[in-house]
């Protein structure tokens, strides 16, 4: 698929000090070493509804990953996917009327625009599910070969043949190696307490068949009135959800790659079960470190597409909302806590951008480079954007008092705000 479209980022002056990021796994913040090289994956959306403030809090939550890690000199590899064939899907298109096909591809370009607006940096592989079908199947075709994966018979409504991981065959490939995935490597949760997530998070721990409750599916044999794709010897089918951003991760980025993210919602089952299927295909771990955001809500639930209490960036864009604005009241809070929007919160990012841009032509050169490093500091500090905001609030206090003398640095300051926080004044 294609992506969105960027303006080239501003090169800055001098050096970031070193990235430390909080790792899911590991339950500390550590620092990260790519060494020159970056690769990251984000999830991607699920396109049957637009873009919500808490997907666009996600996505520029780790957009100031991508710039930190671009700022330091390294190179980025940036993977993204789109869940263009999933249950949710089909039942929103169905009960729209609409083809399955054209709802994903409406969601998909309302997200584009979105993701352009609000100057988040482009992925550089930008991919569909139906895209990875036929790099998924013999990859699932290899579990099943060497005993990593089952198929369960029929019951019921259910169909013969649905192919399903083991999760404790891939505890046996190697015992020895300390690497090695074991359920819960990711999440940390023990089987009991995964147990009631996984059936709310799109799990089926009472599928008859199973050899453990928590087993995830990777292939769907086809059910009547359903999409299909050809499986080869799995049967026409389609693929489960964690084999799609494994498949996908493991084509297009190197093994481990630096960062896998996305929300607090996606650490189980959806990242601890890609990692275990990544690591069950080729014996390395998916990705070096896990990185999550927290979760956006309204009026004291989280925001979600099932719930229906959603505030859309396309909808503010549309109302004239300054995109800026938005982004501004998404990196008010820090990517790891979960916080409510409010209509307050947008008015006051609004006046914030004004007070930035009046400090703009009165800011000297020394201003601009304090700006630069304290948004450095900040940014590096497990991507501590409300500091990078303060910070910036100094800035335009003291740009605003000194009242224009030696006003040199204003290109240095706004170059600083575009290239760090993607706030383009
Ligand atoms: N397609 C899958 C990932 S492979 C999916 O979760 N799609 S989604 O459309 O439901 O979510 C897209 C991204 O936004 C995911 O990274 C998800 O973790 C994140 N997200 C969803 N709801 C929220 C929320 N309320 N707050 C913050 N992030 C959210
Ligand atoms: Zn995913």
């Amino acid at each position: 698929m294609i992506a969105w479209k960027n303006s080239p980022l501003p090169v800055l002056p001098g050096e970031s000090p070193e990235l430390v990021l909080f790792d899911t796994a590991l339950q500390s913040t550590v620092p990260v070493r790519p060494g020159g090289e970056a690769s990251l994956y984000v999830c991607g959306i699920t396109p049957y509804d637009a873009t919500h403030m808490g997907h666009a809090a996600t996505y520029v939550a780790f957009d100031l990953l991508n710039r930190q890690w671009r700022d330091s000199g390294n190179t980025v590899r940036y993977v993204q996917n789109v869940t263009d064939i999933d249950d949710p899907l089909l039942e929103r298109a169905n009960a729209r009327g609409l083809d399955w096909r054209a709802l994903a591809l409406e969601q998909t370009q309302l997200f584009r625009d979105d993701m352009e607006a609000l100057n988040v940096l482009a992925p550089d592989n930008y991919v569909g599910a139906v895209e990875a079908i036929e790099w998924i199947v013999p990859v699932v075709e290899d579990l099943l070969r060497r005993g990593l994966a089952y198929r369960v018979p029929g019951e019921g409504a259910e169909p013969d043949g649905d192919v399903y991981f083991s999760v404790d065959a891939a505890y046996r490939l190697d015992p020895e190696d300390p690497h090695a995935w074991r359920l819960g490597s990711v999440s940390g949760l023990t089987a009991d307490q995964m147990l009631p997530v996984f059936a709310e998070r799109g799990g089926d721990p009472r599928r008859p068949g199973k050899r453990n409750a928590l087993d995830p599916l990777l292939w769907r044999v086809q059910r009547a009135g359903e999409p299909f794709w050809d499986g080869a010897s799995l049967g026409a089918g389609r693929p489960g959800w964690h084999i799609e951003c494994s498949v996908i991760a493991q084509r297009f980025l190197p093994a481990p790659f630096t960062v896998q993210a996305g929300g607090s919602d996606l650490v189980f089952p959806h990242h601890e079960m890609s990692a275990g299927h990544a690591y069950a295909c080729s014996g390395s771990p998916l990705a070096r470190h896990y990185a999550h955001a927290g979760m956006v809500g309204l009026d004291g639930e989280k925001m979600s597409k099932s719930l229906g209490n959603l505030v859309l960036v396309s909808e503010l864009r549309s109302r004239g909302t300054d995109p800026a604005a938005v982004r501004a009241v998404l990196l008010s809070h820090h990517y790891r806590t979960d916080w409510f929007w409010t209509a307050e919160q947008l008015t006051a990012a609004e006046e914030r951008l004004a007070r930035w841009r009046r400090a703009l032509p009165l800011t000297s050169r020394a201003q601009a480079e304090q700006l630069l490093a304290a948004a450095r500091t900040a940014l590096a500090n497990d991507l501590d954007a409300p500091a990078a905001l303060a910070a910036a609030d100094a800035w335009a206090l003291s740009a605003a008092e000194q009242r224009g003398e030696d006003a040199d640095g204003g290109d240095l300051a706004a170059a600083a705000l575009d290239a760090l926080l993607g706030i383009r004044l």
